[in-house]
This record gives C-alpha cells, structure tokens and sequence, in this order.
C-alpha cells in the first residue's frame, strides 16, 4: 500500500508511521528524517535546509523534491511506503502524483492527522524536553502551525477530491489513535482488493 501521513507539527505522524511499519512491513519516506540526517552531515542541502527548519519554514519545493526524487526510484518502494510529512504543498504532492502515475502505483490512501492545538503545543514542549530539536520551542512551533495551515492543508481538498483522504482523531494514547489508523487501513485494503 501507499500512504501519505498528514498533520500539523506534533500530530504524531513519526510515532504512528513507526507502528504502521511494523504493522504493514513497507518501507518507510520521512522528509523530516530526511531533512535532520542531511542537517547532521552538514552537506549543502544540510546547511541550506537548516536555515528554513530552525525558522518553522518549509524547505523548498526544488531542494525537497530533488531528494525524495533519488529515494522514489529505490526498487523497494514497489511494495509500496509509507510518505511520512511528504507531500506537504500542492506542488509536492503533484510532483508525487506524477511520478506514482509512471509507475502505475497510485496512492491508495491519505491520513490526515487531527489534534487540538493546546495538546500540539503540550507534546512539542515535551519533545523539546527530551530530543532538544532546534525547531521546538514555543515561537517557532506557532510558526509551523501557521504554515501547515497555509500551505498543507489546502492538501486536503487536494486529496478528498480524489477520494483518498480519511481523517483520524490524534487525541488519546499512541495505542487508541493507532487503533483507528490501523481500523482505516483495513477500510481501504478491504476496497482494493
Ligand atoms: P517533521 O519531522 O515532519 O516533524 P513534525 O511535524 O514535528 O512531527 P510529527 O507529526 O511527526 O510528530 P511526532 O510523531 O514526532 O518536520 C520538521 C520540519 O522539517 C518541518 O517544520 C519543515 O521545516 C521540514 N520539512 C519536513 N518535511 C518537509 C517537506 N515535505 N517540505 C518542506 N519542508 C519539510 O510527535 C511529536 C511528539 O509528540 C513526540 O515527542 C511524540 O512522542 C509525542 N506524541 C506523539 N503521539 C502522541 C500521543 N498520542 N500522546 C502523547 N504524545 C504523543
């Protein structure tokens, strides 16, 4: 299966995305993962994606496509993947299209991730605890929010319009919103088959 996890920060898409692996055994796509490790190395995409991350910005379309582009290509992804933060614009998730058109593989399914903003706001105080992440902390966090919904959640007409889209609750323990994303899931493989 191919899935596209999509949510405001702090939503939860790594945590599930990591049960859903399990779960599935597919392939798993962060462009946040992605984005940390090129940052870690401190290559040219690295430094120039640090800049953007640490503001609560959106890396741009080009840098972000021409790195998910070398990954899309890996033959393992045939089996299908799970794009974690990935498409997060109209024009990212065109650009997926495209390519899943190609292949003849379409996505088959969209999670969009819902939580309030107090809990969003409570998890990324608690992340910024423990991981120290350079984009947790109380100003750029309501950056990153004004910016999914600016830019990410016009997504979500994008893919109801295709058919694709099922919301899940966020709210609860890892284990009550895994439990609806795995009852979603069995939705959409029971219509595949
Ligand atoms: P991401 O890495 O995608 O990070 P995120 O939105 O903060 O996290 P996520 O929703 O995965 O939350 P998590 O499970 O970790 O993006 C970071 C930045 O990278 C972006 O701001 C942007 O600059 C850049 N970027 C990434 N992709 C891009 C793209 N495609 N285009 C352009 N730029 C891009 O959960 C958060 C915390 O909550 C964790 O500590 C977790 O333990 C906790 N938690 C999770 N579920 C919980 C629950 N049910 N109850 C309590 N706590 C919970």
């Amino acid at each position: 299966m191919l899935i596209v996890f999509i949510g405001p920060p702090g939503a939860g898409k790594g945590t599930q995305c990591k049960r859903l692996i399990d779960y599935l055994k597919i392939p798993h796509l962060s462009t946040g993962d992605l984005l940390r490790e090129a940052r870690a190395k401190g290559n040219t995409l690295g430094q120039l994606a640090a800049q953007y991350m640490d503001q609560g910005r959106l890396v741009p379309d080009p840098l972000v496509l021409a790195m998910v582009g070398e990954k899309l290509n890996e033959p393992e992804l045939a089996i299908g993947c799970l794009f974690d933060g990935f498409p997060r614009t109209v024009p990212q998730a065109r650009a997926l299209d495209e390519e899943l058109a190609k292949r003849g593989t379409p996505l088959n399914l969209v999670l969009e991730m819902r939580a309030d903003e107090q809990e969003l706001i409570d998890r990324m105080l608690r992340r910024a605890a423990l991981e120290k992440r350079a984009d947790d902390n109380p100003q750029t966090f309501a950056h990153r929010l004004e910016v999914y919904h600016q830019q990410t959640e016009p997504l979500l007409d994008y893919y109801r319009f295709r058919g694709v889209l099922a919301m899940i609750n966020g709210m609860g323990t890892p284990d009550e919103v895994f439990g609806r994303i795995q009852a979603a899931v069995e939705a959409r493989r029971a219509t595949c088959h």
